[in-house]
């Protein structure tokens, strides 16, 4: 196997399609022969991190976990996609510290929040603005924005953007 492994890191509000771009890269990864898994909080907040909730610890503690777990799949050679709001710029930059230099390419989905409270797919922003949940990234709680990340994208609307993300995250995996 003569891949050599790398995380891509989408970070960004919820609703502002994260797991949409992480699983179109899995895909476009998979036809072109490389390795990938995708990491997002449907296997990682259901089972190893199933003790964890949204307090700020919490948060870092989730995302301290993911990356070890992202450098393990890469040390093992495979593109690791972990799709996570990772809202705290200390816990991301300590991810990208467990990598070596060019290993570890952060992909900010830069989505307004009006855009992604407009869009609501599970009806949580409506439920945060009610009050019936606590905390939520955007409403109640920060959400801290890149300052130096690889990939940057400023989201319009969801569908049509993907592809030339991919692509532009691919070249940088590729490379
Ligand atoms: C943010 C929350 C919260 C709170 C539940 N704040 O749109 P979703 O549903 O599928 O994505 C959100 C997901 C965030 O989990 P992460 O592991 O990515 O978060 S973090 O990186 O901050 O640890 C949302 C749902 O969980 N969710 N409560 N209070 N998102």
């Amino acid at each position: 196997l003569k891949q050599k492994g790398c995380v891509v890191w989408i970070t960004g509000l919820s609703g502002s399609g994260k797991s949409t771009l992480a699983c179109t890269l899995g895909r476009e990864l998979h036809t072109r022969g490389k390795l990938a898994y995708v990491l997002d909080g449907d296997n990682l907040r259901h089972g190893l991190n199933k003790d964890l909730g949204f307090a700020a610890e919490d948060r870092a503690e989730n995302i301290r976990r993911v990356g070890e777990v992202a450098k393990l799949f890469a040390d093992a050679g495979l593109v690791c996609i972990a799709s996570f709001i990772s809202p705290y710029r200390r816990d991301r930059e300590s991810c990208r510290a467990l990598l070596s230099d060019g290993s570890f390419i952060e992909v900010f989905l830069n989505m307004s929040l009006e855009l992604c409270e407009a869009r609501d797919p599970k009806g949580l922003y409506k439920l945060a603005r009610a009050g019936k949940i606590k905390g939520f990234t955007g409403i109640d709680d920060p959400y801290e924005a890149p300052l130096n990340c690889e990939v940057h994208h400023h989201g319009v609307h969801a569908k049509c953007y993907h592809f030339r993300m991919v692509k532009c995250a691919l070249f940088k995996v590729l490379m």
